[in-house]
């Protein structure tokens, strides 16, 4: 996967790429990520990239020209990627959404910057528009890397384990169950007895049941979207029935 990051400050994504997963990935040469100065592209001896809004009102928008310009030398020299322009107004990023961008041969990860981007260029030269949620950031930096960081371990053989990102918070509409490790005891409190037990099919009913307790005690809305197997039902219903004793005594 090649991800390009298209910005005006290149000096914030370059850190990012020096630690971790991230950092593994890119010396295994499963990714690529270069930046795009926008910058670069603009003409005029103070390189301006954005200017006043037509119709007034407070605040600047990133000029058509340089944008224009940096996305075009890019999708030339990564014909087959898809453009991503970032934008709170854009569709919101989910690990489904990951899962879909993973797949593809490159990205172009386009970074708006001031009050917005000139309209035009999201007409001619953006195939799609992702936001990494509902609240407003200074620039779509951030969030570029929120994409890269998501999609990159989600790439074949980046994680460590063979199966680790399939049992992850939100891969089957559940929050992940609760993780122990040494010590047996910390502060007083214990780990669950089950998960030393090498009973990997006990082991396996304590976690989904960690799984569906810890999304509905956390995230309950992710359980109305969520398909619920017969086993989940089962689980849900027992614990229906305790709780109805509970407040019958
Ligand atoms: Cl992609 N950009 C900006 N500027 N703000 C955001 C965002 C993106 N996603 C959420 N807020």
């Amino acid at each position: 996967m090649n991800f390009s990051v298209l910005t005006i400050f290149p000096e914030m994504v370059d850190p990012f790429l020096g630690y971790g997963i991230i950092r593994r990935a890119i010396e295994q040469k499963k990714i690529s990520v270069s930046s795009v100065n926008i910058r670069d592209f603009a003409k005029g001896r103070h390189r301006v990239t954005d200017d006043k809004p037509y119709g007034g009102g407070c605040g600047m928008v990133m000029k058509p020209e340089p944008l224009s310009a940096a996305i075009t030398h890019t999708q030339k020299n990564t014909p087959d990627s898809h453009t991503i322009l970032l934008t709170p107004q854009g569709r919101p990023f989910t690990q489904d959404l990951a899962h879909d961008l993973s797949t593809l041969p490159g990205l172009i990860l386009v970074c708006g910057r001031y009050e917005g981007t000139d309209e035009r260029i999201c007409h001619s030269l953006i195939d799609s528009e992702i936001s990494i949620g509902d609240y407003v950031l200074t620039g779509g930096e951030l969030a570029a890397m929120v994409i890269v960081d998501a999609v990159t371990r989600l790439i074949p053989g980046i994680l460590g384990g063979e199966d680790s990102a399939e049992k992850e918070s939100f891969e089957n509409g559940l929050l992940e169950h609760a993780h122990f490790t040494r010590p047996q005891m910390f502060e007083g409190d214990e780990v669950p007895e089950v998960l030393l037990s090498g009973n990997h099919k006990e082991i396996d009913l304590w976690r989904l049941e960690s799984s569906l307790m810890r999304t509905l005690l956390k995230r309950p809305e992710l359980l109305e979207e969520k398909p619920l197997s017969r086993q989940e039902k089962e689980i849900l219903k027992k614990w229906g029935r305790q709780i109805e004793t509970l407040i019958h005594v």
